[in-house]
């Protein structure tokens, strides 16, 4: 679509929609940006885009008479797409389309696009880390929190570019079609936004969707959902394994990974060569390599890439060791199957603080992960009774509300003994208490670090 003179709703004023803006506004589009938040005004915005010329900002209330006049719908993750303003826009015919189409239609180069319910940052930026060791001109993109359309229209045809999708991002896209596509796992999260499990399965399968005979998409064989995806695919399918040995793809045999194509196996490394641990990791790493050969890398590059890969902020981070008690922080494990991994990883008596925004999510499995690990459960936020209410069914009774990040904290290194370890690990989205997971992490370590003084 011809941008020029278009006039273009963008919905939601977050990263996604300020983003989406300047870039509709250097097309020559006239941008109405639109906010539920009233308090905003264009003084918000003067730092961000251009707020004299070709743009707009309605706030609130959407007038019908302003329905009538647009153009183009770009919507941003967070709106879910079945709400009325949204529906009465397709009801009208007006293009839908999400951050992510709108700078696929102006970027140019190769593109990797990750999608899976987790993961997701730590193999979309080792994908980069991989990229960077033998392209010149990469981009790492996306969820990970820095919008496509801010880099769009630098691409070049010697661009790499890599994305990681939500099931939001992927559930708006039309053409939007990557070189190689990874979905690292399916298991159930954002059933409040989806409403069922194949909704959701259908956002995540999105991300291949329009990919053909010369492309690529990885998927974990031990996922019987992408298996069956697999079988509905048109692309080439590269599977990597953590439970068996595979014809071809990659696989994880005892303490090392293998590279198998056509018969013949390719030694990747040894997993005590990795700076990441836990299953979970090595499945990340087995994902990032199947993308990054069919791009090209060699693999000696690849092989440096992830052996000096090291664990993303607020994923299992180490925080510090205070009073014998080691800290951790996993404020991105935001729903159970996240959170699960991080229990998992611990190697000794934990003190796990969980509990957040409530996203719809059981929580029996995280439970069942405790496996006598954990010595006492901490809750938090709006989901605090329900988990509550679940560990006590499962038979765990040691569980202490408390009201904020800094009384959790404190709670913890008040039970906590030498050789313990605490985690923060909510299994929840942080929304409601906090601005974010990053804001939820970051103040779990300032309170920790606070400790040392
Ligand atoms: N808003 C409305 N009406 C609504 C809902 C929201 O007007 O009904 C407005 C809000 O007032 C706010 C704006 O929309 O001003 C927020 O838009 P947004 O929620 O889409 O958030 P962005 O700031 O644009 O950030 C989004 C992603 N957020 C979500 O998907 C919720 C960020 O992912 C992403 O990093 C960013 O785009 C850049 O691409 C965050 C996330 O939590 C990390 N993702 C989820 C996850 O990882 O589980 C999917």
């Amino acid at each position: 679509m011809q941008l020029k003179d278009k006039k273009v709703l963008v919905y939601g004023a977050g990263l996604s929609g300020i983003s989406a803006t300047r870039l509709l506004q250097k097309q020559g589009a006239y941008v109405v940006l639109y906010d539920s938040k009233t308090e905003l005004s264009k003084e918000n915005f003067k730092n961000e885009f251009d707020v004299e010329h070709q743009f707009e900002l309605v706030l609130g209330t959407i007038p019908e008479q302003l329905i009538d006049t647009i153009d183009l719908l770009i919507i941003s993750p967070g709106i879910p797409t079945d709400i009325a303003d949204v529906e009465k826009m397709k009801a009208r015919n007006i293009p839908v389309w999400g951050e992510i189409e709108l700078a696929y239609s102006l970027a140019k180069g190769k593109i990797i696009g990750i999608t899976g319910t987790n993961g997701k940052t730590t193999t979309t930026t080792l994908v980069g880390d991989i990229m960077k060791t033998y392209y010149d001109e990469v981009f790492v993109v996306g969820n990970i929190g820095f919008p496509y359309t801010d880099i769009a229209d630098s691409t070049t045809e010697e661009s790499i570019t890599v994305i990681e999708l939500s099931s939001f991002q992927l559930e708006t896209i039309h053409d939007f079609k990557p070189n190689v596509s990874a979905i690292l796992n399916i298991t159930p999260d954002h059933l409040n936004r989806h409403h069922t499990m194949a909704n959701y399965i259908q956002a995540k399968e999105n991300v291949a969707m329009n990919q053909g005979a010369d492309d690529y998409c990885v998927l974990n064989y031990e996922d019987e959902e992408l298996r069956a995806i697999a079988n509905r695919l048109k692309t080439n399918v590269i599977f990597f394994s953590s439970a068996r040995r595979l014809e071809n793809g990659l696989y994880l045999d005892q303490d090392d990974i293998y590279y198998v194509k056509e018969g013949n196996a390719e030694h990747v490394c040894n997993i005590h060569e990795l700076k990441i641990i836990g299953k979970h990791s090595y499945e990340n790493v087995m994902a990032a390599v199947g993308m990054a050969l069919p791009m090209g890398v060699p693999m000696d590059c690849i092989k440096k890439a992830i052996t000096s890969f090291t664990a993303v902020e607020h994923r299992i981070e180490y925080v510090d060791t205070i009073n014998g008690v080691k800290y951790y922080n996993d404020s991105k494990g935001t729903n159970p199957d996240a959170s699960i991994k991080a229990i998992e990883a611990m190697t000794s008596h934990t003190i796990l603080i969980g509990g957040g925004y409530d996203k719809g999510n059981t929580f029996d499995e995280y439970i069942e992960a405790f496996q006598g690990k954990i010595k006492y459960l901490v809750l938090l936020g709006q989901t605090r009774e329900f988990i509550a209410e679940t560990a006590k069914r499962h038979g765990f009774m040691n569980i202490i509300m408390v009201d904020n990040m800094k009384e959790a904290v404190a709670t913890c290194a008040a039970k906590a003994q030498p050789g313990d370890a605490v985690l923060l690990s909510p299994a929840c989205a942080s929304w409601g208490m906090f601005q974010n997971y990053e804001e939820r992490g970051n103040l779990f370590k300032e309170y920790v670090r606070e400790m040392l003084q």
